[in-house]
Parts: structure tokens; sequence; C-alpha cells
């Protein structure tokens, strides 16, 4: 089989979601959005997809980066064709990122899937059928009976466990530009009010402003580990691994990282050889895809580590369902306005469909298991 042509086609949807001024998401008026699918075709028939932003996948990046690599090549040779685009990476001048390396991963696990005829989460290993989902809260807000109050976490921790099922709660704390962010206090003072409601059984996790300093840092660690709260993650600039070193080495809480810092597995296995973290983190889109992702999650087993997926979606589903050492898939974000049960315009099923009791089952479709209604994406192409 070989490739024979790598097309991103931009469609219109709605969203209900705006970005302040940092970049963090918050519920807001419906309005019209774009985004992409980069399908990889192949000459005999099958074809593999992902949904990704519109930058990720512009015409610029897919003539100089990829077609070049992969027309003609063999799309099942994943991890061939992962190196032969991620080597541009060093004299792509910071055009190459590692969400462009990712869609195009994806992409072709999606194929490789298909050509199968099995989910890519039993391809990679198949570890569960299913896993519990944590409820991963938007950042806190100052919208009237959104998340703008400690008892605002309080009341959407309690509908999220006691009403929606879900057995895990992840708070994002307040950020700027929010009026007062950050306060380590106030996110402490909204940990404390969600333990308080849930009681002491439920697995809690925080994950606030990624700027703090490391003395800020440390007080709410340690407030934090008195609320036996599971981890934190993120909680200053992760480029500096021995703040993270440091804190590792000064609190008895479980600290999570890196999320966004860039290197991939090299950076992961880095943070683990200098007990930078107790939990490593992975995610399909911060790292270049399933090929780098599961290289981490591996590398983490061999050191008795679990390695927690970043991020919703299909991808990083089928990586926490394939491996044994992890403990939750990421849901979200959630937020009281808005409805995450509801598919996209694009979708027939959203990909992390959660049953009652908080889990969320693999699917038996071959590639990713994503449903796209491709009626629609055909319809509102740009
Ligand atoms: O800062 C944010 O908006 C969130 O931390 C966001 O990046 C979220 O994806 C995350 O980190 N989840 O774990
Ligand atoms: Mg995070």
């Amino acid at each position: 089989m070989k490739i024979t042509a790598i097309t991103a086609r931009t469609f219109r949807h709605s969203t209900n979601t705006v970005r302040d001024s940092d970049g963090h998401g918050h519920p807001g008026p419906v309005s019209q959005t774009t985004s992409a699918i980069l399908s990889i075709e192949t000459d005999e028939g099958l074809s593999g997809h992902i949904v990704t932003r519109t930058a990720d996948v512009s015409e610029a990046l897919l003539d100089r980066f990829v077609r070049p690599n992969l027309i003609g090549q063999d799309p099942l040779c994943t991890e061939a064709l992962w190196y032969k685009v991620y080597k541009w990476q060093r004299l792509g001048a910071g055009l190459l990122t590692d969400r462009v390396l990712a869609a195009v991963d994806l992409a072709l696990w999606d194929l490789k899937g298909k050509a199968a005829g099995m989910p890519v989460w039993k391809l990679l290993g198949g570890a569960r059928p299913k896993i519990l989902a944590y409820g991963s809260t938007m950042c806190g807000d100052d919208l009237e009976n959104g998340l703008a109050t400690p008892e605002d976490y309080a009341r959407f921790a309690d509908w999220l466990v006691n009403t929606r099922g879900y057995k895990a709660v992840k708070l994002h704390g307040w950020m700027p530009p929010v009026p007062g962010a950050p306060d380590v206090r106030k996110d402490y003072r909204a940990c404390a009010a969600v333990r308080e409601t849930l009681g002491p059984e439920v697995p809690l996790m925080l994950d606030p402003h990624h700027f703090y300093t490391r003395t800020e840092v440390l007080w709410l660690a340690d407030k934090l580990a008195e609320l036996d709260f599971a981890w934190m993650e993120e909680p200053m600039e992760e480029a500096s691994m021995s703040s993270f070193k440091w804190l590792t080495a000064k609190t008895k809480l479980n600290i999570l990282g890196p999320e966004t810092m860039t290197g991939k597995h090299w950076t992961r296995a880095e943070w683990v050889r200098h007990e930078a973290c107790d939990i490593v983190r992975a995610g399909v889109w911060d790292m270049g895809g399933i090929t780098p992702a599961m290289k981490c999650a591996n590398m983490a087993e061999s050191f008795h580590m679990s390695c927690e997926m970043h991020g919703t979606g299909a991808a990083n589903l089928s990586v926490a369902l394939a491996i044994h050492n992890t403990s939750y898939y990421e849901r979200g974000l959630l937020h009281p306005f808005i409805d995450y049960d509801e598919p996209k315009a694009y979708q027939n099923r959203i990909d992390d469909e959660m049953d009652a009791e908080g889990y969320v089952h693999g699917r038996e479709d071959p590639g990713l298991g994503q449903d796209l209604n491709w009626d629609y994406i055909e319809g509102n192409l740009v």
C-alpha cells in the first residue's frame, strides 16, 4: 500500500467556547469557527483522518514538510514516517510544531487501524476495554453561577460526581485575566470546598495557574497534601526542570508533569531521571502524536510510574486504553453552562461517551474511533 494524497479541508461549525486574552477557554455565546480534517489517502482506497486546528495543516506546512516525506511511502510504517517528518523540526525554523507532527501521526494511526480492521487502542496493546474518566473543569471565571467562587466549584463538583457519575474530579484554578487571579489561597479555598462537599474518598487533582513562584507552589502543594489530593500539575513554567525537582523533593503531594514542555518522550525521560515528577504526563497533541506518547508510557512503566494522558479526544483515549500504567482519562473541559455530551455538528457521536458509572469505553470500529458526520463536513467546506 502506498500513500497517494494528503489533503486538509477546512469546514465551518459553531462553538460555544470563547478564548480569553491568555488563551484559556470559557463558555460564551454561540459563534462560528472553523476546523480542518486532515486526510491521508492510499492507492488501495483506504484513508485515515483526524480533525484538527486549521493552522496545524496549512497548505504551506503540508507542501514543505509532509507531502515530500509521505507521498509514495507505505502508510503502515508509522515509526519510519514519524521520524521522516520529525527530523525536519531541526531546520524547520519553528514552523513544524509538535501539533503538526501529531496531526500527521494520528491520521496515519487511524489509517493503520482501518487497514488492520482493528480499533487503535487494541492495535497498540489493548490493556483495558474501558477506563474511568475524571471530570476536568474549565479554568475559573467571573460568571455568575459559573466557576467564580469556591462554592461554585463545590456545587459543580457535587453535580459531576453525584449526578453525572464521575468518580474523580480535577479543578483548573483561576488564571489571568480573570480578576483577582492568580491567588494560591483562593485556589486552595476552591479545593477545600470541593473536598468538604465530596468527602474523603473521591480522588481530586488540581491544575492551577501555570506561572506561580516556587514558594507559592510549595505552600499550595503542602495544603493539597493535607486535603489528600491525588496530584497537582503544571503550577510553574516547565522549562525550569530544577524547580520541579526542588518541589517534588520538598512536598508529599504527587507532582505530575511535564505537560506542555517541548521535547516529547526525551524530555519526559529526563524528568524521570532527575526525579522532577512523581507521575509522568503525556499527551498526543503536546508531544507529536501516538508514536512518541507510547514510548513515554512504556518508559514510565519501566520505572513503575503512572503515565497520565493530557487532554481529551479519540487519540488520547486510544493510548489510555492501550497502556497498563495509567489511572484515568481526562474528560473535559467541563463547565456548568456547557453540555459536554452534546456532539459537535461534525460528529455523529462524541469521541468519549461516558456511562453512568464514570467509564469511557473503547469502540470496536477500526481506526481511532471518531464517528464523523461526513455529510455535514462536506456540506460546510470553506
Ligand atoms: O490552562 C488551561 O487552559 C488548561 O490548563 C488547559 O491547558 C488544559 O488543557 C489542561 O492543562 N488540562 O490538563
Ligand atoms: Mg493540565
